[in-house]
């Protein structure tokens, strides 16, 4: 007979989906290994950037789906509402539904008891699954999720799983493995702008895709050089990178972000992300002009003791470089390399508002990517 993490998985796979971002919950443990072995999974390390990765999995052409503790919507609501609600994002969330049923830790419940007033009041669809006989409604909210373009959390009861196995699976054999990290690093004085480094950018693409960060770097690509291929960023602040690492997962041309210090500061979970999926198809130009620019220059930690070249080599990126002029910077974006640490000067430039609504950013930018699609 069907097992209650059998079906989940069955109707995954009969809604064609493509990749599964996932971070654990003591009562899916049986679920989770299951989905990973048929469908491509993505470990999350934060729930937010699981939906920069699945965003960029979406606009890319494919169809992700994240799976989660329920807590985790805590860390995301920001996220749904000014990327998958902005812009008309699907994203299905199966989050395993902790503080209400059975509930041994007391620290699930504050929040878990008012997800759904929560999700409502945050125009997020959801469905609660209670038992296991109301399995089929993640297939309902799966499907309403892609056919309406928006999220559709499933909060999925633990009484689904009650009568499953609740054997552990075998812990993963841990390979020895050597870590060196050997590296000096001079930060000059920066003389370039982030306009500078941006006009170096453009100037250089042609089939590639540009994801531009919110605030000023987005209004900069759109006046430097405005092409279909552009995705602009206008809220969701730190998951630039994300949206780029799911874009080259999902997608094969090359895929370029401008990242910003204090945005990457705020979701350095994006490297690691990417740290963790080597040969992808990205460049992350990592603009630190030592401010939170697009508000008026507040400094960033970048300004004395951060290096955020050392951070994404940590993080797993090893090929990696700095630029402090513009032929630096083209020659590190022709090499391709994946993290490029831009230094440049921090200036408040005033530019115009993207005279275009989130919705049409992003079906301009699908239809380019794929002219065929509908
Ligand atoms: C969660 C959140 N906090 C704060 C903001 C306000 N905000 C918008 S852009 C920005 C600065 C981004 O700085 P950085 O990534 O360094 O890029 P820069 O503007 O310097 O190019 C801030 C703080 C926001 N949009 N979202």
């Amino acid at each position: 007979m069907e097992s209650p993490e059998q079906k989940v998985v069955r109707i995954l796979k009969e809604n064609n989906i493509d990749f599964a971002a996932t971070l654990p919950c003591d009562r899916i443990k049986a679920l989770l290994p299951l989905i990973s072995r048929s469908i491509f999974s993505i470990p999350l390390t934060r729930e937010e950037n699981g939906i920069g990765i699945c965003a960029g999995i979406y606009l890319g052409g494919k169809r992700p789906v994240m799976v989660i503790q329920s807590t985790g919507l805590g860390n995301m609501i920001n996220a749904l509402g000014s990327l998958n609600l902005t812009y008309g994002i699907p994203l299905p969330v199966l989050a395993s539904w902790r503080g209400v049923y059975k509930e041994s830790i007391e620290a699930q419940r504050h929040l878990g008891k008012r997800l759904p007033a929560i999700l409502d009041a945050a125009g997020i669809a959801f469905t609660m699954i209670n038992s296991s006989d109301e399995l089929d409604k993640i297939d309902t909210a799966i499907k309403d999720s892609f056919e309406n373009s928006r999220p559709h959390v499933a909060l999925v009861s633990p009484a689904v799983w009650e009568s499953s196995s609740s054997d552990v699976p075998e812990p993963l054999e841990i390979a020895p493995r050597t870590s060196e990290m050997c590296s000096k690093a001079e930060i000059g004085k920066p003389v370039m702008t982030r306009y500078d480094a941006i006009k170096t950018l453009a100037a250089l693409v042609n089939e590639d895709i540009i994801v531009a960060n919110l605030g000023v770097p987005a209004k900069e690509l759109y006046e430097i050089r405005d092409r279909e291929l552009n995705f602009y960023m206008l809220g969701s602040m730190g998951l630039a990178s994300s949206i780029g690492l799911g874009l080259a997962l999902a997608q094969e041309r090359h895929v370029y972000v401008i990242d910003g210090d204090g945005s990457l500061l705020m979701n350095p979970n994006a490297l690691t992300a990417i740290g963790d999926h080597d040969n992808v198809n990205l460049s992350i130009i990592a603009i630190d002009n030592a401010a939170y620019g697009s508000t008026g220059n507040q400094e960033t930690c970048t300004r004395t003791r951060i290096d955020l070249e050392l951070l994404a080599k940590a993080s797993g990126i090893e090929d990696t470089a700095k630029a402090h002029t513009q032929e630096e910077l083209k020659e590190a974006l022709l090499g391709r390399v994946k993290f490029i640490h831009v230094i440049a000067r921090p200036v408040y430039a005033k530019c115009r508002e993207i005279p275009m609504p989130a919705g049409e950013i992003k079906q301009r930018f699908m239809k380019a990517l794929n002219p065929l699609a509908s």
